[in-house]
């Protein structure tokens, strides 16, 4: 019984949460997740290719409400503000599929820091790599 309360407590408490655009959290995946499921040619590097591919498929993922942008929102626990800003090139205040893929792609170029076409797994442990990996989770 107590315990039950508790939980649903708890519950109350995440729901109470969600208004609030609070700075990322480390809900992140690993590079190594990240990389097994981006890597489609299994080569062990990232192309921006299969950065964009992935984008497109975690945009139709988020878009919960088919409304064909993302919202702040949609967009919780992936972007912070500033992310968000960046993103949005149109300033409209949610992100288009060409946005977020496009955005996916900046972050991408940020990453590759040795700038040979492709992400390593040492590239996806960097700041720049640890965003893309924060969005596309
Ligand atoms: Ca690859
Ligand atoms: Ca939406
Ligand atoms: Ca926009
Ligand atoms: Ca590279």
């Amino acid at each position: 019984m107590n315990n039950r309360l508790i939980a649903a407590g708890m519950v109350t408490l995440a729901l109470g949460g969600f208004g609030m655009v609070g700075p990322v959290s480390a809900k992140e995946v690993s590079a190594a997740e990240f990389m097994a499921a981006a890597n489609t040619n299994k080569d062990n590097t990232l192309s921006k290719d299969e950065i964009s591919a992935y984008a497109k498929k975690k945009f139709t993922e988020i878009e919960a409400d088919h409304d064909k942008t993302l919202d702040q929102k949609e967009l919780q626990g992936r972007v912070g503000e500033a992310g968000l800003a960046a993103a949005d090139t149109d300033k409209d205040k949610t992100v288009d599929e060409a946005e977020f893929v496009a955005y996916a792609g900046k972050l991408f170029d940020k990453a590759n820091t040795n700038d040979d076409k492709t992400l390593s797994m040492k590239e996806l442990e960097t700041p720049a790599g640890e965003k893309l990996r924060m969005l596309l989770h």
